[in-house]
């Protein structure tokens, strides 16, 4: 028998506006879940929208013959910047097909293990500044560890050095996109009839959207006028040909693209970073438990990349700290055709339903009762292998997967290693609790910690 799903009674017109908090979904999801549990839906004044929050049901909206990744509100706002870049582009868009089949081989194993060198060289710079700076420093964790991954991303992506180490001020693409994010999530839950009145905002948006593909593409004409043989993906991109069509991208599509790789791939990889180094700074046995796996496979030798994957219980902590902080929250997915899940919720096709992945991944049923405790043990390879398909997705699902996942682990294990192999680190504030700044993506708030030089720097 069909049931309806709950929703909260909401306003007029605007719906339920004041029921979430559009910067902070992280903050709403967490305490409408506790009011109605596995499912819901919300308006603003326009179609509902479903929201799942356990594994039972999230598990059949996984199912590629029954669902399709939706752009959903938020994401269609995200198209004002991306276009049809991979994360935005809808499923049935020429141009997603073409730049998925040229930049597999590009974020393929062989590709990726090429990029060793480059991350290697600022993994080290950040492991320089930290050298240099001595125990005294007081780490930002998220801010540092954002320079590292941004820099690392535009450097194996496209030759570009942001040199975010060697100055105080960020480059201003770096801010754009921070501002671009944060505000297309918002929008995209702002009802339609008072959006005109968001008017400086308005503004402030489109001048970020014309910063970020301004700058994008001074780096394309820059590769024109100065071709290299270098195997990156902006060369995959600039004279790829596709396979199956023929086709090649526009000058549009590798702009969108690129902006695409430098958000996607710095603070999702930079969160994950400040929270594995949260998590570990707060659970001792597991701190020295990596270390000493560290001493064992590398001991003071330079890290290399046949190090990483012998590296198990690093590989363990990594995905066991994006379980509970991964660092992307929600799937929007959609039906596609009128269907029921869980033998009792009526989904219509077209409508969009977001899989929370932060209440997936507490699921109890899964789980067990300490769900929310962080414990690596559960993440080594036997018991991950034999998790239930689709219990940990903080990649994504099937064919709209995250791409650059190889690319983000060879990076955040490579960190981690040197990280542990060369410091001793502590937080600046032992009593400090957890606290979530989310712009696109969440991070800790306000976490910082101090490293001191175990031995001389290899
Ligand atoms: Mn990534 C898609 C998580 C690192 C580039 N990424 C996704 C999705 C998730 C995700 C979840 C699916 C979103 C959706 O269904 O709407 N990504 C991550 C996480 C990390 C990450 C947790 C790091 C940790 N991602 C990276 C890096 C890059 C990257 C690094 C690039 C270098 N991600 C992408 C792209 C897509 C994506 C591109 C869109 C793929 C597609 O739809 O074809």
């Amino acid at each position: 028998d069909l049931v309806p799903i709950p929703q909260p009674a909401g306003l007029p017109l605007v719906g339920n506006m004041f029921d979430i908090d559009p910067y902070y979904a992280y903050g709403w999801q967490e305490k409408l879940a506790a009011v109605y549990g596995e499912i819901y839906s919300l308006q603003f004044g326009g179609p509902r929208r479903v929201i799942v929050n356990s594994f039972e049901l999230a598990n059949e909206c996984f199912d590629e013959k029954r669902f399709t990744k939706k752009i959903s509100e938020g994401l269609e706002q995200t198209r004002n910047g991306l276009h049809d870049g991979l994360f935005t582009a809808y499923s049935d868009e020429p141009n997603w097909g073409i730049a998925h089949r040229i930049l597999i081989p590009a974020f393929g194993p062989l590709s990726i293990r090429n990029m060793f060198d480059d991350m290697h060289d600022m993994a080290t710079q950040l492991a320089m500044k930290l050298a240099r700076a001595g125990p005294d420093y007081v780490m930002d964790a998220a801010d540092d560890f954002t320079r590292l991954t941004l820099d690392t991303i535009a450097l194996c992506s496209m030759d570009f050095r942001f040199n975010s180490f060697y100055t105080d001020k960020l480059h201003p693409f770096v801010a754009a996109m921070a501002a671009f994010l944060s505000e297309s999530s918002a929008r995209g839950s702002r009802p339609a009839m008072i959006a005109p009145l968001y008017r400086a905002k308005n503004k402030k948006y489109f001048e970020d959207i014309e910063v970020m593909r301004g700058t994008a593409n001074e780096v394309i004409q820059h590769r024109r006028t100065h071709p290299s043989d270098r195997k990156d993906l902006l060369n995959s991109m600039l004279n790829g040909v596709d396979s199956k069509t023929g086709g090649k991208l526009d000058d549009s599509c590798v702009i969108s693209n690129l902006i695409t790789f430098m958000i996607a791939g710095h603070e999702t990889t930079s969160g994950t970073l400040t929270f594995a180094f949260y998590e570990l700074l707060n659970h001792a046995e597991a701190y020295e438990k990596a270390q000493k796996e560290v001493d064992d496979v590398i001991g003071k030798n330079p890290v290399t990349v046949d190090h990483l994957s012998k590296l198990k219980y690093l590989n363990a902590i990594l995905r066991e700290t994006l379980r509970l902080h991964g660092p992307v929250g929600s799937l929007p997915l959609t039906p596609l055709e009128d269907t029921v899940i869980g033998d009792k919720y009526a989904i219509g096709k077209g409508e969009t339903v977001m899989v929370i992945l932060q209440r997936l991944h507490e699921d109890p049923n899964v789980w067990g009762d300490d769900a929310l405790e962080w414990k690596p043990e559960r993440m080594v390879d036997e018991k991950f292998n034999a998790l239930p398909k689709n219990a940990w997705r903080p990649f994504g699902n099937g064919a709209r997967a995250c791409i650059g996942r190889p690319f983000a682990w060879q990076e955040a294990v490579l960190v981690l290693a040197m990280l542990l192999q060369n410091f001793n680190f502590q937080m600046d504030n032992p009593s400090y609790t957890l606290a979530i700044k989310q712009t696109g993506t969440i991070k800790p708030k306000d976490f910082y910690m101090r490293a001191s030089l175990r031995h001389g720097y290899t």
